[in-house]
């Protein structure tokens, strides 16, 4: 063994130096590409600028969210996922170059190291550091997202069960409020969550039946509605854009979950008062939508159609 070690070792120390001589050419060539590459993936997205995000389709997350909430989440997302690929990109390089840099030229054994202590603490200290700031910034976004006012400007307390909605605007939060107008989904009629732009919003939730989940795509959001004693709470500081968005239950609940579905229809604060005084008023949803000037039915999704009537059950047990 010792004499073994001993005949390779000479022989690694005279090659070493033709090794590195030959060596010398392509390495510069090989970094010089590398270079190019990360600087013409940094150059693309800062040309891109403003909005990395969209340009490579949200790296996966729903674009274009409806409250500040949404739109804090989808920054979160884009950062972690810019820092996810910037250090993929140097492990990658660090991989390829060790495997071209150091791949087998020759039966003589490299020059064998044990340790090296500061590479060591660099790979220790780098991944804390990477979490920590991952952790900071997901903490920070969290605690913003499930903040909850004493005194929201709105609070709607959203009732569930298998397979509609329910909602009730209250005069205040908590389970003692009044409910002071109220809308409720049927089997022919999708019911129409009218809420106002520009203003805080609390949404109390309580399922009747079994675990529901709310969720409206938009606000990049999606919380689950329980049965029994437990109201879960959340808000959004506001709503920033009208329109029709659809909702749906996002929590498998039996044979029609699919077809849980409801609208939120984002207005104006000034047609949401009148909306509100139609209702307490005595007016049905669809009555007041029309009197705010807007569209009765839902324009996102539609009630589902089971086709089930006298005529094809009885074709469907004639056989034919
Ligand atoms: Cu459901």
């Amino acid at each position: 063994m010792v004499a073994r070690g001993s005949e390779v070792r000479p022989s690694a120390v005279r090659q070493s130096s033709p090794r590195n001589a030959r060596g010398r050419g392509p390495r510069p060539s090989i970094a010089r590409l590398a270079g190019l590459g990360a600087g013409g993936a940094a150059l693309l997205a800062l040309l891109t600028g403003c909005d990395v995000g969209r340009t490579f389709d949200g790296f996966g997350w729903p674009q274009q969210g409806i409250s500040p909430e949404a739109n804090r989440m989808y920054d979160l997302w884009i950062g972690s996922s810019i820092a996810a690929l910037a250090v993929g990109a140097l492990v990658w390089g660090l991989i390829f170059w060790c495997i071209i840099r150091y791949r087998k030229r020759g039966e003589a054994l490299p020059v064998q190291t044990r340790f090296n202590m500061p590479m060591e603490f660099l790979y220790t200290i780098t991944p804390i550091l990477v979490v920590a700031v991952l952790f900071y910034y997901t903490a920070v976004v969290q605690t913003g997202v499930d903040k909850v006012r004493s005194n929201p400007d709105v609070t709607v307390e959203v009732v569930a069960f298998k397979w509609n909605w329910q909602f009730n605007y209250r005069d205040r939060p908590g389970e003692d409020a009044n409910t002071v107008a109220s809308t409720l989904g049927t089997t022919e009629v999708i019911p129409i969550l009218v809420l106002p732009t520009g203003r805080s919003i609390r949404f109390e939730e309580t399922s009747r039946d079994v675990i529901h989940s709310f969720w409206v795509p938009e606000m990049l959001f999606k919380r689950d509605v329980f049965p029994g004693n437990v109201r879960n709470v959340f808000e959004v500081s506001s709503l920033d854009t009208e329109g029709a968005y659809v909702g749906r239950c996002a929590e498998l609940c039996g044979t029609y979950h699919s077809m849980m579905n409801f609208e939120l229809r984002v207005v104006s604060p000034d047609q949401y008062d009148r909306f509100i005084e139609a209702k307490r008023g005595g007016q049905s949803t669809q009555e007041a939508l029309i009197a705010v000037g807007e569209e009765p039915l839902a324009q996102t999704t539609h009630p589902f159609e089971t086709k089930r009537d006298n005529n094809n059950f009885g074709n469907a047990s004639a056989g034919s």
